[in-house]
């Protein structure tokens, strides 16, 4: 496995978001640090609730096309940011195996046991085809595998819509720039729906989502030495209409003066304060399209499901 985020760099990274999220007003705390090990986990679980919809409407676009989006990418390598546990990558790997063009996957995550897991899972399946897992954060490190092969950059499951919308022009520029003629993106992007559904699917009554966003306070205690009392925090959801995006938070039940030790600070929470740790952005089909063009892409086209929530973009450079 490449480890990019060896030597120090992503406990550098973490001081340094968790230093600038949380002395802003209001605080807030980049979604990447959700996943650890516990954390890839139990986003495995939310794909599987009844209510998160976004996994099993791609899983079913790609049961669709995976095949034609394999015959117009004609990929050699299929690189995926912010893999996960790649269960729906199977269906990539099976349809560019099947075009005859599939020589090598580089599954790109921050969290290494997924990359791992990942690994270890697809070799046998696919023998002859290399598999180079690379740790990285792909928002402030995002390289390419550099050979002469033909690459297909998927970025899958809506991650896109974790970043606000300015910091998402800017990655979309700066992957435009890695990609050569012939290479080409597949985008996945929840889309705008009833806010009813989309507050369900990020509010589960099992509770999984809330322990998924509490987690980030798990991995600041572990990694930077913090005292935070995940339990002390509520999860909360709210759907953003004019933004179009739903926000999850961390709400203080009481007051509370949390210490980071690695850090030398002590964060007050005042009852009830509110901190955002994530944003997840919905988008309209004509969306995706314009930021795609303003980042010198172009549409080779549209697939998405017949009740039209989510959607996938094949794009080229
Ligand atoms: C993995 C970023 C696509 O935004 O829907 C799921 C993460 N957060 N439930 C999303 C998530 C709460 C998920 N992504």
């Amino acid at each position: 496995m490449i480890d990019l985020l060896d030597g120090g760099y992503l406990r550098h990274a973490l001081e340094q978001d968790v230093r600038t999220g949380l002395t802003a007003v209001p605080k807030w705390l980049p979604p990447k640090w959700f996943y650890d090990e516990v954390g890839s986990e139990l986003f495995v679980r939310i794909t599987r609730l009844a209510e998160y919809y976004p996994s099993r409407r791609e899983l079913e676009i790609l049961r669709r096309h995976a095949a034609g989006i394999a015959r117009l990418a004609l990929a050699e390598t299929l690189v995926e940011l912010g893999s996960g546990s790649a269960e729906k990558t199977v269906l990539l790997l099976d349809a560019l195996a099947t075009a005859g063009t599939l020589r090598a996957y580089v599954p790109v995550d921050v969290d290494r046991s997924v990359l791992e897991g990942a690994a270890t899972r697809l070799a046998p399946r696919y023998p002859g085809v290399r598999i180079e897992p690379v740790r990285t954060d792909f928002e402030r490190r995002l390289t390419l595998p550099s050979g002469p092969e033909r690459r297909m950059v998927a970025f899958l499951g809506g991650t896109i819509g974790n970043f606000p919308p300015a910091a998402r022009e800017v990655f979309l520029k700066d992957l435009r720039a890695l990609l050569r003629p012939g290479d080409t993106l597949l985008l996945g992007t929840d889309l705008v729906k009833d806010p009813r559904r989309l507050l369900a699917a990020y509010d589960d009554p099992l509770g999984v989502t809330a322990e998924f966003n509490r987690n980030v306070l798990r991995v600041i205690n572990r990694e930077l030495g913090a005292a935070f009392e995940p339990e002390a925090f509520e999860h909360i959801v709210r759907y953003d209409e004019d933004h179009e995006w739903i926000e999850m938070r961390l709400r203080a039940t009481r007051a509370m003066e949390v210490e980071i030790r690695a850090l030398g600070m002590v964060v007050r929470f005042e009852p009830g304060e509110e901190m955002r740790t994530e944003i997840s952005a919905k988008f309209r089909p004509e969306g995706v399209a314009a930021e795609l063009a303003r980042a010198g892409f172009s549409v080779l086209r549209w697939y998405t499901d017949p009740a039209g929530d989510y959607g996938l973009t094949l794009a080229a450079p």
